[in-house]
């Protein structure tokens, strides 16, 4: 969507009048290529004035916009105070800060029912949806372990289950199931070695949840969404903030270390179309895994330590999962760009978890040389 297209949808001077900020006449446009929310930049036409970054909360995905607001607030909160502790700390630049509306909440519903939430733009950073370097890498480790250091004395019982079972492995194939049986859009007849490959795997995609459920590994505050465009990189590749703080839940530390290494060990997009471009960047993962234990060793315990391999499997997996359900139910969910986007991203996921299985026991031994090194 273009600037123009979307300023004639939205009433944007109108929606940034309910929002505490300085300035007025600001260029909107479009920002970012995250698949749930619309994320626009708000520049101010006078430079001196700050930049932000307003938000349309996908409501059709959170349908509880206190809860999850309620949520950021706390974890933000939480988060600054922190980092106001830490020597040389700036809460401002490595912590997300909402912008409070005139209302006195941090969102505003418009009269067309789209709720907005507006965030300072944090200036001279990036996200990436490719990882290069292992100075990259390196930083993703740091920034996931940190965070979940961070929040590890933050009461769960105080944030609010906004999708509830959002990485529970059992309910995505619930839905899975159903949406296979439905075949609402027609479109099973096109996918169905896909079905049949991710069907073969189901029983043994288990571990973790039955680990949780034994009570072996411990529920914490994970991020839920640690892809590594979510995270901003400053101008010399050092982890500036994490961000994108709606899936902030609890959850296994696993499922934040493979879903980072979803992204962060795949040579190709998320969406490649050319399988063959899919490849394993071998050094990225060790950087990674290096940086996430200098974080976390305080805190992990062994069966965590022994789960995270088995998170780099489930996530690809169940991101192929949520995809496929997503294609055959007819594109509901996530945003798509071209017609069979989701069956694109739903085969470069099966790919590189195909390419995973067989590279698991080297991974596995990486990760327990790498803590061997740092105990
Ligand atoms: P989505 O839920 O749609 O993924 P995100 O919150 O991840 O939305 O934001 C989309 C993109 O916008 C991010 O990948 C990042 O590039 C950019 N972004 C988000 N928040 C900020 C910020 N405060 N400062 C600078 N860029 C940001
Ligand atoms: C969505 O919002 P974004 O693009 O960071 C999705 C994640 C998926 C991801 C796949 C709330 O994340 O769960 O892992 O796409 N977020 C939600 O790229 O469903
Ligand atoms: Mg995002």
């Amino acid at each position: 969507m273009n600037s123009q297209s979307t300023s004639m949808i939205y009433n944007f001077a109108g929606i940034i009048t309910h929002f505490n900020i300085e300035g007025a006449d600001f260029d909107v446009t479009p920002f970012g290529s995250g698949h749930i929310n619309d994320t626009f930049l708000v520049k101010s036409k006078i430079v001196s004035y700050r930049t932000y970054l307003l938000q349309k909360i996908n409501h059709f995905v959170f349908k509880d916009i206190d809860g999850l607001m309620n949520n950021m607030v706390l974890v933000v909160n939480h988060l600054k105070e922190k980092i106001a502790q830490k020597p040389n700390g700036n809460s401002e630049k490595e912590v997300l800060t909402l912008v409070p509306c005139n209302n006195g909440k941090y969102y505003y519903k418009d009269d067309q029912g789209n709720y907005w939430r507006m965030t300072y733009f944090l200036e001279d950073t990036r996200s990436y949806d490719l990882v290069t370097t292992e100075k990259q890498a390196y930083q993703g480790g740091v920034a996931f372990g940190q965070f979940q250091y961070l929040l590890a004395d933050l009461d769960p019982a105080e944030i609010v289950d906004v999708i509830p079972d959002f990485l529970n492995i059992e309910k995505r194939l619930r839905d899975f199931n159903n949406a296979v049986a439905n075949d609402k859009a027609d479109r099973l007849k096109t996918v169905v070695t896909e079905v049949e490959y991710l069907s073969s795997w189901s029983t043994a995609m288990n571990d973790i949840l039955k680990l949780g459920k034994a009570g072996i590994l411990p529920l914490r505050i994970t991020h839920n969404d640690t892809k590594f465009n979510n995270i901003l990189l400053d101008k010399n590749n050092d982890i500036q903030c994490v961000i994108d703080l709606d899936t902030v839940m609890p959850g296994y530390v696993a499922y934040d270390f493979g879903d980072a290494i979803r992204s962060i060990i795949n040579t190709a997009v998320e969406d490649e179309k050319d399988l063959d471009a899919i490849q394993l960047n071998i050094p990225l993962f060790t950087e990674f895994t290096k940086g996430y234990l200098s974080e976390t060793l305080s805190f992990l315990t062994e069966p965590e330590l022994k789960s995270l391999i088995k998170g780099v499997m489930l996530l690809p997996y169940m991101q192929a999962v949520r995809f496929l359900t997503d294609y055959i139910e007819g594109d509901v969910y996530y945003k798509t760009h071209f017609p069979d986007h989701n069956l694109q991203r739903t085969r470069a996921q099966i790919q590189l978890f195909k390419i995973l299985e067989l590279n698991r026991s080297k991974l596995s031994d990486i990760v327990n040389t790498e803590w061997l090194l740092l105990k």
